[in-house]
């Protein structure tokens, strides 16, 4: 474990249960306290008209599961991994640094690679959570997953940024870097420019969970994110995935979480959840969470105000 090359795997199954007690005896600051003036609102013209540059692509079967987390949706048809290159203006990625920027004076310390992170960011920021229910935004990330998706039900785990910054050696060691997520459609978009930092780069397990070795270098591939607003789309809950080491600089990324609303599954787990967010924070959560995902297509699409993202519209590029 001490090669440079080795990243520790973040904590699983007990691991996670101390770090849920963990989470709830630290002091988290209080979001509502944060109040952005933001500059920009969300418009749909900050996302390029041609759509999106989709490379890399696997899906869930080309990374070798047979068996997909959706009744009647073919595992060939759910994307593993894929990097998004410009789905952004110039001037989106530019708002969106700035809002992430200024969101940093609220976040909390992480105990894990992540040095600072903010969770709940479309409770602080309307232009985060308009774009997250805006149905041309909605449109294009269900078309890089290949099913139609809402926001992630649960407003902790719907979005949160990182803030990575160079730790002690002697801290890098036993940190977690490897770790699933418990959502399934997540989109990582980094925002900080390779000019900003030095490390950190966005590692995956080209593999399913269970073929992951954390000591086989040989299935790790490394992610090209070159520009700022570059993403790496996930299966969170199905894909190994980690960020290393940031060595000098910042790396300022923004995490969302999507769910598909067609079907009530979902991988999130009570533990994994409170593990991020304390005990008595979860509870709630959950419960609502459950009752969440219960909720008709339709209704799901209503509650954001759009109309719903069917199956067919996903292959009509350009409509
Ligand atoms: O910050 C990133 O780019 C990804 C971090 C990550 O995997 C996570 O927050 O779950
Ligand atoms: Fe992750």
């Amino acid at each position: 474990m001490n090669h440079s090359n080795t990243l520790s795997l973040f904590e699983r199954g007990v691991g996670r249960v101390k770090l849920a007690l963990k989470s709830t005896l630290k002091r988290t600051p209080r979001a509502s306290s944060i109040c952005l003036g933001e500059q920009v609102a969300w418009r749909d013209d900050l996302l390029r008209r041609q759509g999106p540059t989709v490379t890399d692509t696997r899906t869930l079967g080309e990374l070798g599961y047979s068996q997909s987390p959706h009744s009647k949706v073919a595992v060939d048809a759910i994307t593993g991994v894929a990097v998004v290159h410009r789905l952004f203006t110039l001037e989106g990625v530019a708002a969106l640094q700035d809002i992430c920027a200024r969101l940093e004076e609220g976040a909390g310390d992480s105990d894990w690679i992540i040095s600072r992170r903010t969770r709940g960011v479309t409770g602080l920021s309307s232009f985060i959570n308009d774009m997250m229910c805006s149905r041309s935004f909605l449109l294009a990330i269900s078309r890089i997953a290949g099913v139609p998706l809402v926001p992630y039900p649960m407003l902790n785990a719907r979005s949160q940024i990182n803030y990575y910054y160079p730790k002690p050696v002697e801290q890098q060691q036993q940190l977690g870097i490897w770790h699933t997520d418990g959502t399934n459609y997540v989109l990582n978009i980094v925002l900080s420019g390779p000019a900003d930092y030095s490390g950190g780069e966005f590692l995956f397990h080209n593999g399913t969970v269970d073929t992951f070795d954390a000591l086989d270098y040989r299935t790790f591939e490394t992610a090209r994110l070159d520009e700022p607003g570059d993403a790496l789309f996930i299966y969170g809950s199905r894909l190994f995935h980690g960020v290393r080491p940031v060595l000098s600089g910042r790396r300022m990324s923004l995490v969302l979480s999507f769910h598909c609303p067609y079907f009530g599954d979902d991988s999130n787990r009570f533990w994994h959840l409170a593990s991020d967010d304390g005990i008595p924070a979860t509870i709630p959560n959950w419960l609502g969470l459950r009752w969440a995902l219960h909720r008709s297509a339709v209704r799901q699409y209503a509650r954001i105000g759009i109309q719903p993202i069917t199956f067919e519209e996903l292959h009509h590029i350009g409509a």
